[in-house]
């Protein structure tokens, strides 16, 4: 378990937290309003933030950059600018979603994509935002040491930071972050552009990890209302236009031919899916969700030739997506589990490995699908024989 709300000083030092009372007009920071879910971890951030004043901090994106994790590391960005933190924004899988490259683009959000030679072991600290691991997904010799982390997936541990703070109840991490930005000094400011975009990106990561705030939570809605009075209209129009490109509408065809239903599970294979349409996978899960009587949707495809890639998302009160996820597909021999989710949705990449390299792609498919159908009506069986037994 991770250590909660204790930020580790090595100055044994604990900052006072300059708490926003009537609202500093100067700065056009209105005051905060609502309720305050965590002051203790609000208080750990900031003098965390407080022991690294003046340093170089790297923000690790993990997996395919999305509307929470952009939004989330460009506010641990804005916090960290106020104690002369210098921050560099970096990923490492592709941007594939067009809507998430057009967001990005229109946010200027400066996020640099990791290229081999990056000295990550340069900087000072890295924070980890909207992940369940820090595990860096490439080498480094010696990688900084983790200043913060701030999630919402299911806790898992087992590492240190300087600052913890994981709510599995917030329906995204940028409802986390908008809380301290809402109760610290470090507020919003109405009228400015920066602040703004800000503003923006977090309701937008709300939004697209809540499927449009129909999942919120309490945390998710005190956000949006105090988000709202600062948020760019146009541009929020702008970026959350929802799009489906016509390969991934293929996608979603090939998932309709190629589905088959037990009770109420729904599982798909779709075959070769091209890297940058990877985001299809999750989309024709989302739509064959909506199938009558079906309350759980599991979707997969090999995707860049290389990787087993899939997707669920559940309505049923039964299944945790994290949980049995990882009881279906298990871990690599480094521990490392194929999946994992959040409250309703969840997702698992197998490597092929080897096979990767089978020329016969008819053969690979085959070997794919076989493995995961029969992992899943496994699964699906035993739970079965379990509810009929019990
Ligand atoms: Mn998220």
């Amino acid at each position: 378990m991770p250590a909660l709300n204790r930020p580790s000083t090595p100055t044994g030092e604990v900052a006072p937290v300059p708490v926003n009372g009537n609202g500093d007009y100067a700065t056009n920071r209105p005051s905060a309003r609502g309720y305050c879910e965590a002051p203790d971890r609000l208080e750990a951030i900031l003098a965390t933030l407080e022991q690294a004043r003046g340093s170089r901090l790297l923000i690790v994106i993990k997996g395919h950059p999305d509307p929470d994790s952009i939004a989330s590391a460009i506010a641990q960005r804005h916090m960290g600018k106020a104690y002369d933190i210098e921050s560099t924004i970096v990923f490492f899988d592709q941007i594939s979603h067009p809507e998430n490259r057009a967001l990005v683009k229109s946010l200027d959000a400066d996020l640099r994509q990791y290229r081999e030679g990056m000295d990550i072991g340069a900087f000072d600290y890295m924070s980890f935002i909207d992940t369940q691991t820090p595990h860096l997904p490439v080498r480094v010799a010696k990688p900084p040491p983790i200043l913060t982390f701030v999630d919402h997936h299911k806790i898992v541990g087992g590492f240190d930071a300087g600052f913890v703070d994981i709510r599995e109840d917030a329906g995204a991490t940028s409802s986390i972050y908008a809380e301290y930005l809402e109760h610290s000094h470090l507020g919003l400011r109405l009228g400015n552009s920066e602040d703004a975009r800000l503003a923006t990106a977090l309701m937008h990561g709300i939004r697209a990890d809540t499927d449009n705030l129909l999942l919120a939570r309490p945390i998710d809605f005190r956000a949006g209302a105090y988000l709202r009075q600062f948020i760019d209209n146009d541009l929020l129009r702008l970026i959350s236009k929802q799009s489906i490109t016509a390969r991934t509408m293929e996608i979603i065809q090939r998932g309709l031919n190629n589905k088959s239903i037990r009770g109420t599970f729904l599982l798909a294979g779709v075959g070769f899916v091209r890297e940058e349409d990877r985001d299809g996978i999750a989309q024709t899960s989302d739509f064959l969700l909506r199938h009558e009587g079906v309350e759980t949707a599991l979707v997969f495809g090999i995707v860049n030739g290389d990787v087993v890639d899939g997707s669920l998302r559940t309505n049923s009160p039964t299944i945790d997506p994290d949980g049995w996820l990882k009881a279906v597909f298990g871990a690599d021999s480094a521990g490392r589990h194929y999946g994992g989710g959040r409250r309703n949705k969840g997702g698992f990449r197998i490597p092929l490995g080897l096979f990767a390299r089978c020329r016969d792609r008819d053969a690979l498919w085959a070997i794919g699908k076989k493995t995961i159908e029969d992992l899943v009506f496994e699964k699906i069986g035993v739970e079965q024989v379990d509810g009929d037994g019990g």
